[in-house]
This record gives structure tokens, sequence and C-alpha cells, in this order.
């Protein structure tokens, strides 16, 4: 049993604890999550005038505390306990305090009897359990290093290389072996058969190599080389070639996990990628903060300009300037022929910046064109995603010439269809999710079926448990993204077991402890955010005209509102008009406090300001909704509400220019998976306050280079701004300190030079171990194609039968 409720139940508590339970028994609720959870017990504590220290530190205070969800049945109560990260326990608490154990199945059908979906009668439901196929591969054990894969897969790998070094060596071998491009072998000829031979040739090329000046070029003894068996790839000056070579020598005779970490980073494998991103508009000028089109756009274009810079680096650096290598990335998304005056009509658009780096669009199939001709929601896209990859693949093909090394799936959607191009094409599969819905929207899987009309989650989630599964390897932004935080459950953790009732069960979604993790965090675009004090860079005509738009324009077209008082301080916010962002809820919180209004304006940035301008149902109801918080609070004169689409260049500025009058940034929502705005007001010098729940909570240390707010407590989250402004008024270095500190800590953690050396070396090792492990994955790659064509197919043609009609 739970060492946690034992506890209780072994001492006095366990009166306390009876106590609970007939009064939780008492109230109406029969399903308490975590926060209803904690309410009950601080009221039962009132109540019976327990102490602060009995509601804290008890041994109930503790139980109390890992308790994630009870549910009420009949007289019994289930008590789900996350005793520590990633991981759970289920218990039935009877009226005698008897506790018994409950089993997976017997959680999940509780909870389909909860909302009355239980049919034992008609046959056990669907099980979907990946379990037993990571049950032969290398799992972490240590919660705290969950996330930190290849630091595990190195050590992992080179203890391989230690016991079984034949076996292990002549992998590596033949994996070197492997490397060519358009036509060039990479790394090692014909002429080295044997990875002894291999073994016997690096020493004569180090011993030749001794003497060479250590600058001297690669071009100058490439052919020396070459007779001994060694091709382009292994460095660009003789130094270079010779700190390869002894790696892997190092490697051969000592197989050390540092070693195989720098020699695999320096493998010359990755040339051109593509990356996937079918839903949104994806563009490069006037698509951010339409509805779906947000962060994941800024994050791919700046990875991709940032990924080839660093392939770039790395071809000069492999020597293969002789072959005269280039590198190729390719976003892949739809081409959406109603394109509202963007360039998502476009087949082609070169990423501005780079070499050779595109946006290539495939048009879905054409089923329904009054549908298929305009944006889709990603809610909506299901139906559209394997004919898309079937064309996709052509398409990519065509503009690589061949295939792209490494496959990169952007959220849902996007990591299904990487899913299926890497199946087709034997490519190495990596997943970014930017946001998994899943925990976004409360009991989104308990009550899929009233909520399938406008979300369709049973294809996300089924499509989720596929692409996360079939990934290589996946990169996280954060930590609490794979497995939360000890209160609260992490993206990928909420998929570890759950019901989709009358569909199935998932028993075990995803192993949370597998080195397949990797949290590696985006960076911001330098040349575009940087601090205020940086006056040298900044436009002075850009400053007068953005000044002017957001404080005194009067432009209904684009703006609401006209400020009594533009001096005071800006409390500022930009986001879509997604419920999720909560703009609503700042503005209600803005609206609640007399005293914060009497100290600054409110100013809003939301990519529209009409509801007829939309089509998307939650902007709809947000506009309305922001509409009538300014009435209610009578907020006129007090807030400007701009409905602008940015240029780049010009959302950069406008963080500047809210530093300059020593505002404040803050992000309200509800959930925030990662929050580049965050990263992008910090790093103008902008003192933040961002949402507890999600991502910024890693980003931000609380009180020393920001602050955290909750947003389900306007009051509290208003208390916490006027106090800064307060104090700032008081003490106007405060600010400073801040926004000093705010700066210091995205250049130090949340550059895109540290994401994508990461990245790259990722693919790299993933790539090697993909190659070697290969018998072992395929089980459960098949495994997921069955639920691809046997569960996801039938349910997307049903909803693209129901698009036909529309
Ligand atoms: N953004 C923008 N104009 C808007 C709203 C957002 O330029 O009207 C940009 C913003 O600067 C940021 C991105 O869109 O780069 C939003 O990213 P974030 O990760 O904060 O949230 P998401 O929208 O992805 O949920
Ligand atoms: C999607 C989100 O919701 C944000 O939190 C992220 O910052 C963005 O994608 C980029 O990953």
């Amino acid at each position: 049993m739970s060492d946690l409720i034992q506890a209780v139940l072994n001492s006095d508590e366990r009166t306390n604890l009876r106590q609970f339970a007939s009064q939780l028994r008492a109230s109406e609720k029969r399903y308490l999550l975590r926060n209803e959870i904690l309410a009950a017990f601080s009221d039962y504590c009132s109540h019976y005038e327990q102490s602060e220290q009995f509601q804290t530190s008890s041994r109930l205070g503790k139980l109390i505390y890992h308790v994630q969800e009870i549910i009420l049945d009949g007289n019994s109560l289930c008590l789900i306990i996350r005793p520590r990260i990633a991981s759970q326990e289920a218990y039935r608490l009877l009226e005698d305090l008897t506790v018994e154990p409950m089993s997976i199945s017997d959680l999940l059908d509780l909870r389909d009897r909860f909302v009355n979906r239980y049919h034992p009668q008609d046959g056990d439901v669907f099980e979907i359990d990946f379990q037993p196929f990571y049950d032969y591969s290398p799992a972490i054990r240590d919660p705290k290093n969950i996330g930190k894969g290849v630091e595990y897969l190195n050590r992992y790998l080179s203890s391989k290389l230690f016991q079984d070094q034949n076996k292990w060596l002549d992998s590596a071998f033949n994996f070197l072996r492997l490397h060519h491009h358009n036509g060039h072998q990479l790394l090692i000829n014909e002429r080295i058969q044997t990875q002894q031979a291999l073994s016997q040739q690096i020493k004569t090329a180090l011993q030749w190599l001794s003497d060479r000046p250590d600058d001297a070029p690669y071009e100058q003894f490439r052919f020396d080389l070459q007779t001994l068996g060694f091709e382009p790839g292994w460095g660009n000056t003789a130094l270079r070639v010779r700190e390869t070579l002894g790696l892997l020598d190092q490697l051969i005779d000592s197989p050390d996990h540092q070693v195989l970490e720098s020699f695999a980073a320096r493998i010359p494998m990755i040339f051109q990628i593509a990356l996937i991103s079918p839903h949104g508009w994806f563009g490069q000028e006037g698509v951010l903060g339409r509805p779906d089109t947000g962060g994941q756009i800024v994050y791919i274009l700046d990875q991709v300009k940032s990924l080839e810079k660093q392939l770039q680096e790395d071809i000069e650096l492999a020597g293969l300037d002789v072959l005269n290598i280039h590198p190729k990335v390719i976003v892949l998304t739809r081409l959406i022929p109603n394109s509202d005056g963007t360039t998502c009509n476009q087949r082609l658009e070169k990423i501005y910046g780079t070499e050779d780096a595109w946006i290539l669009r495939v048009p879905f199939r054409e089923f329904n064109p009054k549908l298929t001709q305009d944006w889709i929601s990603r809610f909506e896209i299901w139906p559209y995603l394997e004919t898309f990859a079937i064309d996709a693949e052509t398409a990519l093909r065509a503009e690589f010439s061949g295939k792209p090394d490494l496959i990169i799936g952007n959220y849902s959607d996007g990591n299904l269809v990487a899913f299926l191009l890497a199946r087709k094409l034997k490519v190495t599969q990596c997943n970014v999710a930017h946001a998994l819905e899943k925990s976004k929207y409360l009991f989104s899987n308990l009550y899929w079926q009233d909520l399938d009309d406008k979300y369709h989650f049973s294809l996300q989630f089924t499509a989720d448990l596929i692409a996360m599964n079939a990934a290589n390897f996946i990169i996280s932004s954060t930590y609490q993204e794979i497995v939360g935080t000890p209160e609260s459950v992490g993206q990928y953790e909420s998929y570890k077991c759950f019901t989709m009732p009358e569909l199935y069960h998932v028993t075990s979604g995803i192993e949370l402890f597998s080195p397949k993790f990797n949290v590696v965090p985006p960076g911001v675009n330098e040349t575009v955010y940087f601090p205020y004090t940086r006056t040298d860079d900044r436009l002075l005509g850009d400053r007068d005209r953005l000044e002017d738009l957001l404080f005194t324009l009067d432009d209904p077209a684009q703006v609401i509102g006209k400020l009594d008082d533009p001096s005071k301080r800006p409390v500022f916010s930009m986001a879509r008009l997604d419920r999720i962002k909560n703009l609503t809820g700042l503005a209600e919180c803005f609206g609640k406090s007399k005293a914060l209004q009497e100290h600054c304006n409110l100013i809003l940035i939301a990519g529209k300001l009409r509801t007829e301008d939309s089509t998307d149902h939650e902007e709809i109801s947000e506009i309305e909704k922001l509409y009538q918080i300014i009435d209610e609070y009578d907020l006129h004169g007090k807030v400007r509400w701009l409905g602008v689409r940015l240029a780049k260049g010009d959302s950069g500025e406008i963080y500047r220019i809210i530093a300059d009058h020593q505002g404040v940034f803050v992000q309200p929502a509800l959930f925030e998976a990662f929050g580049l705005t965050i990263l992008e007001a910090m790093i103008s010098g902008l003192p933040t306050f961002a949402t507890r729940f999600g991502g910024p909570l890693e980003i931000i240390q609380d009180k020393f280079n920001g602050f955290y707010i909750n947003p389900t407590h306007t009051e509290e989250m208003a208390a916490t701004i006027l106090e800064f402004v307060s104090k700032c008024d008081q003490t106007p270095q405060y600010w400073s300190d801040i926004s000093n500190r705010g700066i210091e800590r995205v250049y130090s953690t949340y550059t895109w030079k540290i994401h994508t050396n990461r990245l790259l070396s990722l693919a790299k090792i993933y790539g090697f171990w993909n190659y070697t492990s290969k018998e072992d994955r395929e089980d459960m790659l098949r495994y997921t194609e069955a639920l691809f064509y046997l569960l996801y197919k039938p349910r997307a043609q049903a909803l693209l039968t129901e698009h036909m009609q529309r």
C-alpha cells in the first residue's frame, strides 16, 4: 500500500482522514481535481480549527498534497496518488478505512462508469499498451534525469561498446561506411574492409599526420588519406582530422561516453532537413496572431536559420567544402489557395536570411473545395494528412533531389505526417510538440464524445500516441513538458494512462523514462529582440511611429481606446485571442483593481478587433468578452486594444518602447506550454509576469528575474503587479534590477546557437542508435501502423464524410 496512506492510518490522524472523507461524501462533487481537493482540505482544516502546520505538514496534509484526483464511487473514495514525478498509484478507501489497491484497468473502468459509458456486457474495451515495446530498450531510472536522454544513451552505448566490443565495433564500422552524399563516399572507402583494418589504418593515418602543421588544409593531403582508406568528412585541417581520428581511436581502445558524444557530433551525416508543420498560416509576413499561427511558426523560422548556419559550419569543419556540399532545409506546410493576402498560396518561398532554406507548400487534395481552398483549423485537419503526406513525399524528393537526412515534426499534425514520411523514407524522426492539447483542455479525454464535434480529440490523441512512440527522439522545451512538477502532471505524462470512454483505454501510452526524451529549449531571434538600452541598433523612425501606434494614434480600424493619461506606466501583453491565452483574464484583473488603474494603463496587442473578421469560434467569443469587460469595468480611457498584425521588426521595437516607458509585460495564459513572448519581453528588458501554469515556471526564477502569476486568481495577480509597480515608484532601481536579470537569463540559457548544436548532435547519436537497434523497434512501428490504419484512419474518413456534406 502507499506509504503515504499507511502513515496516516497508523497514526492518530486516522480520525481526521475519516472526517475528511465523510465531508467529501457529503458534498455534491463526485470527481475532484487537485486544486479542488486542496480547497476541500483547507475547508476541512478551518472547520475543525486545525493549525496551518497540520494542513501542510501533518501526515494527512502530506498525503493530500500528493493526491491528484478523488473519485467518489458509492461510499468509497478512489484516490489517485502521485507519490513522485512520473509515477501514479490508485487506491480505493472504504468507509471503514480499509484500503484496496486499484489496478489501472479498474481505475479506467471507474472513470468510464463515472460518465455512464461503462458497458462490460458488450465486451472489453480496446486497450492500448506500449509498455512491452519498451521492455527491451534502455530506460533511465531516476526521474530527475528524465529529459537527458542523450547523456544516458551515450553512457549506455559506450558501456555496450565495452562489454561486447566486437559486435558493436562491427556495427559502428558498418555505420561509418554508410555515409555518402550526392554520390560521393564519405569517411571510409573500400580500401578498409573490416573494423580491425579500420583500427589499424587510423593509427597509420595518425602517424602520417603527426608531422603535418596543424593548419595544413585538407585539400593538401586529401589523396594521401584516400590511399589509406579515408574519404572527406574527418576535418578541414590536419589538426581537425587528427582530432577526429584520435577520438575514434580512443573509442575503439577504451570506450567512454564523453568521447562517444564528441565523436558522434562530428560524423557528417546531416545535410538536408525537412521540418513539417502542416496547419496554420505558415509564412514570413502578416500571419502571426491569426488563429493557430503563433509561436510554432516563429520557432521554426528561427530554428531553420540557425540550423542552416550550424550545418554550414559543420560542413566546413568536416572538410566537405572540397565536395561542394551545401545544406538544404525545407519547411513543409500546406498551400492555402485563398490566402487572404499572405504568401500561403505560393508553392515555394525562400526563407529570409538563408542561402538554401525554403517553405514548400503542398495543397490538400480538393475534397470539398469550400473547405480545402481555405485555412482549416488545426482541430479539423485530420482527414487530409495521409494524402498530404503522400503528395509531400514526391514534392520533397524533387526539392531535395533525394531524401532528407532528418525529419522534424511539429505539433500533433506535423508529427503524424513526420511519422508517415519517416516510415516511407526510412529517415530519423524527431518530434516537437509545442503544445499538447490534452492537458490544455480539462477532461478532454473523459468527455471526448461531447467535445468531438468541435475539437476531434479522438483523432488528435490517437495521432499523438502514434507519433510520440514512433519518433526516434523527442525534443521538449522544458522538463515539465515531459513529466510536470511535483504538483502537476506533465504534458507527455498525461498520455501515460487515460481512458477515451467507449473508444479505448490507454494503459501505457508512453515510456516517460525512455532516453528518447531530451529537453532542448528554443532561443529568441537576437537580431529582432534585443535590450531597449541598445539605442544605436534602434531606428528612430520606427520608434516614433510605433510609439504613436501604442499610445496615441486615433484609428478605429486598428485601435480601440484613447488613453486619458498616456504617461502612466504601461502594463502590456501580446497574444492570439485563444481562450487559453486569457487576455480577457488580464483585462478582468486590471478592471477589478482600481489601484492598478491609478498607476498604469493596459495595452493589449491581439490580432483582431471585430467578430465579423473571424471564423474561429474561440476567437469570436474572446473578442466579445473583451468588449464586455471594458464596458463592465468602465475601462474607457485606461486601455488600448490594438487589432494589428505587426511586422517582425516592429514586434521587437514594441517591447523596447514599453521598456522605455518602464512598463511591464504580462503573460496571463491559463496554461502555456513554453511561451516565446516571455523570452522576447525579457531580452528586451521588460520585467515579466508570467503564468505559473506551464513552461514559464522554468524560464523565470520568481522575484529574481521575473514574477509568477496565477491567472485563475485575478485579485492576487493584480496585487502582484501592483506590489512591483509601487516598489518601483519608491525605488526606480528595482525596475532596472529585474530588467537586467531578465536580459541575462535569456542570453545565458535561451539562444538558438545552444539549441541547434544540441539538436544536431542528438540527431546524429539517435541516427546511430536507430541504425544499431533497428530490429528492436520494428515491432513497435508495426503496432503504431496498426493504430494508424485501424483506429485513426476510419475516424479520419468519417470526419471527411462530414466535411464533404458541409
Ligand atoms: N505574435 C505576434 N503578434 C501577435 C501575437 C503573437 O507577433 O499578435 C508573436 C509573438 O511575438 C511570439 C509568437 O507570436 O513570437 C507567440 O509565441 P508564444 O510561444 O508566446 O505563443 P503561441 O502563440 O505559440 O501559443
Ligand atoms: C506553442 C505554444 O503554445 C507556446 O507555448 C510555445 O512557446 C510555442 O508553441 C513554440 O514552441
